[in-house]
Order: structure tokens, then C-alpha cells, then sequence
């Protein structure tokens, strides 16, 4: 294990119109408050916060069909897109603030922009791979993955404000871990194109050791391509994490979901990260905020090398009687 240096380019993405619960566009600013940026800079982290991006106000944004907010939801990941782009072309691992999980389509594909081919592993307790015509909400926080896969590009309709997006990644690229809630439809999907899926019935059998280790050589079977990693706050079980507008039972223990962001810091090929669906008026007491808040940076920390087992620099000095 070699230590590397990290520079991280942190974007805020304070939108919450891809799902219904306001609260969620408040992400952002706690997690900051939480004391990130100094806490990454303080484990050796060089750190560009490139602020939060402002969304502007979308009139007539009737629904198409049962989805809704088209228009929003499409500006605002035309935007977010833009900025992941220029963090990577800058040179850094980008960390995207959410926000509710729709952005990840412009996280994923202004990642993709910069580094043409990129694979996602997705933790989350939902799969989000829902089309425009097979969701039963039409919250397309629970679609954004339909948009990005190329197998099912025939099956997503024509949406006001998509037409920039172009799906950039193979259904053989993306491995979701944490699944619990999955709707009909999506677990159809999910076994008609093959895609990898590690549900937290298959973390209870295998142990989350072994299903980093089966991920990790799934996405890296030919070259090794940047990781992509979406970090739905929900994965985690809602004792640890309640502040999330879509709490599901028997989530990820603390230590799962922690493990999996050691052992992909310690792949070498982390790219990105988003972090998203912390929603602070969720939580019902302070604690169940200061909880769900800081369990988010703990695990943007861990991505940037903070270990359980200790961490120390290269230059660290024994101080001698
Ligand atoms: N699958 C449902 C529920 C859901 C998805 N993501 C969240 N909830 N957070 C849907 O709306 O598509
Ligand atoms: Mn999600
Ligand atoms: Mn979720």
C-alpha cells in the first residue's frame, strides 16, 4: 500500500427537484459546516472548493408523463456536468455535494467528458435505474442511472432538457452495492442486462470483504478506468444515517459502508465521488442530523485515505527524550 497525495476539488450542488422533500438542497452547506475542507486539508489533502452552483428558477416545468420537473432536473445536471468537467480537467478528484441523486447524471457524465471511460460503483439502497416510463413516482432521483446506460437508451422517451445528454457508460460498468428497495421494473433491468448487483442480503453472505473484492474485479477485468463512486447517504442503515428523505430498513452497518470506501481509496483509481441525499430536515433531533452529517464525512474522508488502523505521514518524526 503506497500512500498517495490527494487533491480534491469539492463542488456544492444545492438541488433537491429530482425528488419531493425540500431540505435535501441543504446538503451541501452542512456538510461543509461539518468541518470537510479542513478536515481533508488536515490529513494531508490539497483542496480546491470551488463553492456551490446556483440553479435558477425553471417556470412552466409541467411534467412529462408522470415525471416530474424535466426541465429543472435537466438544467441543473447540464450545469453540474460543466463544472465536474473543468475539476477534472484541473487535475483533481472531484467531490460533488448533493443534493438529491439525480445529479448524478451530470456528476457521471462531466466525469465521463473529462476522462472518456469511466466505470460507477453505485452504494445505495435503492437502484435509481427506473426509465421516465417505468417509474412509479416519477421522482427521477430514481432514474438517473436509466439515462446513463447504453443498452437502454432505446427505451428512454424524449424529456424537455435531456437532449444534451449522450449515456456514457456499458451496463457491464457499473456495479451497485446495498440494494434493498428495488421496484419490479428496475430488478427486471437489472437482470435483463446482467448488471452486477451486491444487495445487503448478498453483503450478509459473502461479508463486505469479499464483495469489494468481487466489485473491484468485475470493473477492472481488461484496463483499469477512473471509479466513479455515488454515495447515496440511504445505503447506510437509517440508526446511522436517518436524515435522508428515503430511509429503508437494514441498511449498511457503519462498518460496511466505510470499508467500502477504504478499499476503493486503496484501488489507486478513485476519480470521483458524490455524496448525496443528506436532508436535514429529515433528521428529528439534532443527533439524528449530526449523525447522518457526519457519517457523510467520515466517508468522503476514508475515500481520501483516512484509515481505521491509524494513519501517519512519511516524515513523521519520533520525538526523543
Ligand atoms: N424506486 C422508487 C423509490 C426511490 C428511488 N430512490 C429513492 N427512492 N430514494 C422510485 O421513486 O423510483
Ligand atoms: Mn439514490
Ligand atoms: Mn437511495
Amino acid at each position: 500500500y503506497k500512500r498517495q497525495h490527494h487533491s480534491v476539488g469539492i463542488i456544492g450542488a444545492p438541488f433537491s427537484k429530482g425528488q419531493p422533500r425540500d431540505g435535501v438542497e441543504g446538503g451541501p452547506d452542512v456538510i461543509r459546516e461539518a468541518g470537510l475542507v479542513e478536515k481533508l486539508k488536515a490529513q494531508g489533502c490539497s483542496v480546491k472548493d470551488y463553492g456551490n452552483l446556483a440553479f435558477e428558477e425553471v417556470t412552466n416545468d409541467e411534467p412529462v408523463g408522470n415525471v416530474k420537473r424535466p426541465m429543472a432536473v435537466g438544467c441543473a445536471n447540464e450545469r453540474l456536468s460543466a463544472a465536474v468537467r473543468a475539476i477534472k480537467l484541473d487535475g483533481h478528484t472531484s467531490v460533488m455535494l448533493g443534493g438529491d441523486h439525480s445529479l448524478a447524471i451530470g456528476s457521471i457524465l462531466g466525469h465521463a467528458a473529462a476522462k472518456t471511460d469511466i466505470s460507477v460503483v453505485w452504494v445505495d439502497a435503492h437502484a435509481d435505474i427506473n426509465t421516465p416510463l417505468t417509474s412509479h413516482t416519477g421522482n427521477i432521483h430514481g432514474q438517473p442511472v436509466s439515462f446513463l446506460i447504453r443498452e437502454l437508451q432505446s427505451k428512454i422517451p424524449v424529456l424537455p432538457s435531456f437532449s444534451w445528454i449522450k449515456p456514457c457508460l456499458s451496463a457491464k460498468d457499473i456495479v451497485y452495492i446495498g440494494l434493498r428497495d428495488v421496484d419490479p421494473a428496475e430488478h427486471y433491468i437489472l437482470k435483463l442486462l446482467g448488471i452486477k448487483a451486491f444487495s445487503v442480503s448478498d453483503v450478509d453472505r459473502l461479508g463486505i470483504a469479499k464483495v469489494m473484492e468481487q466489485t473491484c474485479d468485475h470493473l477492472s477485468t481488461t484496463v483499469k478506468k477512473p471509479i466513479h463512486l455515488s454515495y447515496d447517504i440511504d445505503a447506510l442503515d437509517p440508526s446511522i444515517a436517518p436524515a435522508t428523505g428515503t430511509p429503508v430498513p437494514g441498511g449498511l452497518t457503519y462498518r460496511e459502508g466505510l470499508y467500502i470506501t477504504e478499499h476503493i481509496c486503496q484501488t489507486g483509481l478513485l476519480s470521483a465521488v458524490d455524496m448525496v441525499e443528506v436532508n436535514v430536515k429529515r433528521g428529528r433531533t439534532e443527533d439524528e442530523i449530526g449523525n447522518t452529517v457526519s457519517a457523510a464525512v467520515d466517508l468522503i474522508q476514508s475515500c481520501f485515505g483516512k484509515r481505521r488502523e491509524g494513519n501517519h505521514s512519511a516524515d513523521y518524526q519520533m520525538p526523543m527524550p
